[in-house]
């Protein structure tokens, strides 16, 4: 599990711009530090939609302080799992706490596609894949699939 973080300094200001710049570039909308090798609790989302500003944002030490009964269905996808994509149920709206680029505690509700987003990484920064959110069924028809592709990388 990745560890938290003592205070929000210019390495870790550096990690989050990286997990940024890693996160455009995939392109993605959302990015933990164990996805790039980083057992830090440090995460990064833009939700914001193509043609719109960016609307960046960078946690260190997130906490769920809140979440609601009432879930929202969305199809995720995950860059450490390519090309797989699952309709996972999590909580609707939640109230995280975290600490800001500037190493301020900061409170946000986040709802809808925000929500889950931050639901999917705060999973990432606890060794958790949003296929462990799905049937067994359908878990391991995705892992089935990416131990074939994986079989066929070892021998192209
Ligand atoms: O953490 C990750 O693996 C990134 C993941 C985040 C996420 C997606 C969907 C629901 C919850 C969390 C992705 O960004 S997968 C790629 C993706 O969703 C996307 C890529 C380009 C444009 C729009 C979306
Ligand atoms: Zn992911």
């Amino acid at each position: 599990m990745s560890q938290p973080v003592e205070k929000v300094d210019d390495a870790i200001r550096r990690l989050m711009d990286d997990l940024l710049e890693t996160m455009y570039a995939a392109p993605g909308i959302g990015l933990a530090a164990p996805q790039v090798g980083v057992q830090k609790r440090v995460l990064v989302l833009d939700i914001a939609k193509d043609g719109s500003p960016p609307a960046p944002l960078q946690l260190a030490n997130p906490e769920i302080l809140w979440a609601a009964d009432e879930t929202l269905l969305y199809e995720e996808g995950c860059l450490s799992l390519p090309d797989q994509y699952g309709e996972v149920a999590r909580p609707a709206r939640a109230k995280i706490r975290y600490l800001d680029p500037e190493n301020e505690i900061r409170e946000i509700e986040a709802e809808g596609l925000l929500a889950t987003c931050i639901q999917h990484e705060i999973d990432h920064l606890n060794g958790v894949l949003f296929v462990a959110h799905l049937s067994t069924l359908k878990r391991n028809i995705i892992l089935r699939k990416l131990a074939k592709v994986k079989r066929l990388q070892a021998i192209a």
